[in-house]
């Protein structure tokens, strides 16, 4: 063989190697993943891993809505998984694929089939409530030693938000969720589909909007760890993480998370395949692995969410198992409530007064 015929040869050979790598697409939720997953899953399959994040409900289902997203598994919350499963957006899983099936937990089964019946669609990701991020000593050095941080009180009575809105207040962009808990501290029916009854959220919230600093997802983390701010309205572990990385930094600064005591919203963020899944088979691997115990250990150990899979349970840190506010003890469990799907009418409602609340006009 010549020189010339050989590195053709390892030319052809090269670049078929490239075209049959195999890829997965997955797309979750920012600050939701121990990143060392992410480098087991492609040494232990030799799979390529492409991972997206994103940090609003409504971002991914306007994706998944249009199609073409080119992702293999993506994480909508339930409420919203359940409309996107109607709208024809996703495949049904194999089982025969989910060799790890058998590790998830009945409980969180049985609540998420209400937005997937039969769970055919999906499997839990991580489930948590949303509540009231607070640093400690910012909050009563505006409001007092008695400041209501554990009730929904501290964030939509005006008088309070007046006094935190110089040390910085962040609420989720999350109409979903604000819309439900500005109802519940009015003493309204969170879940209600009632577009009257959800008008009434308005009020409340444009009584406040004044003092919000800034509506986003993710920043509040940072933004409470380096004590930027001193309440976020948010999600359960984002905000543990917070605690975790004031502490890390040694910066003095002491985040705590309370769920609120009038009742706070516990979601179920589940893992799904788009029908237009560009490597479905990759997709389901992945589902496969994160489903093993010691994986899904490892992650809610990172991020601080419980998660649906029982096995993992004997993986987990102490103070993850062993945290109420992360996993609720039966007595808080009564205390949580849950959203459903708006049908398209509300859902448009809520999604115009939400443009108004954010706008402030
Ligand atoms: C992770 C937030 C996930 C909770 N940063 C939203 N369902």
């Amino acid at each position: 063989m010549t020189l010339k015929t050989m590195t053709l040869t390892a030319i052809v050979a090269l670049s078929s190697a490239a075209a049959v790598a195999e890829e997965v697409r997955v797309y979750n939720w920012s600050d939701y993943i121990d990143e060392d997953l992410l480098e087991k899953f492609e040494t232990e399959t030799g799979i390529d891993l492409i991972y997206d994040v994103f940090d609003s409900n409504e971002l991914l289902e306007t994706k998944m809505l249009a199609g073409g997203s080119g992702y293999d598994v993506v994480v909508p919350t339930g409420s919203f998984l359940a409309r996107q499963i109607q709208a024809g957006a996703f495949q049904k899983l194999d089982t025969s694929k989910l060799s790890n099936a058998g590790n998830m937990w009945d409980v969180i089964e049985d609540r998420t089939a209400r937005y997937d019946p039969d769970n055919l669609y999906s499997v839990n990701y991580m489930w948590g409530t949303t509540g009231i991020g607070a640093n400690t000593a910012k909050v009563e050095e505006a409001l007092g030693a008695d400041a209501p941080i554990d009730s929904l009180e501290l964030v939509f009575n005006p008088d309070n938000m007046e006094k935190l809105a110089n040390c910085g207040v962040y609420f989720l962009d999350a109409p979903d969720e604000m819309i439900p808990a500005a109802l519940k501290y009015i003493g309204e029916d969170p879940n209600s589909m009632d577009p009257d009854v959800v008008a009434k959220a308005e009020p409340v919230l444009m009584a406040i909007r004044p003092y919000v600093k800034k509506f986003h997802s993710s920043e509040y983390i940072n933004a409470l760890a380096n004590g930027d701010i001193c309440v976020a309205f948010g999600w359960s572990g984002d905000i543990l993480q917070a605690r975790d990385r004031a502490d890390e930094a040694d910066n003095g600064v002491e985040i705590v998370f309370n769920a609120p005591k009038e009742g706070a919203l516990m979601w179920f963020d589940q893992m799904a395949i788009p029908v237009d899944a560009p490597n479905p088979d990759g997709a389901h691997k992945f589902l496969n692995f994160i489903m093993e115990a010691e994986n899904m250990a490892a992650a809610s150990n990172y991020v601080y969410y419980a998660n649906g899979n029982k096995a993992s349970q004997e993986f987990l840190e102490e103070d993850v198992i062993g945290d109420p506010a992360i996993y609720p003890s039966e007595e808080t469990l009564k205390n949580l409530y849950i959203k459903e799907a708006y049908p398209p009418k509300v859902q448009r409602k809520a999604t115009r007064m939400w443009t108004k609340i954010k706008s402030g006009t």
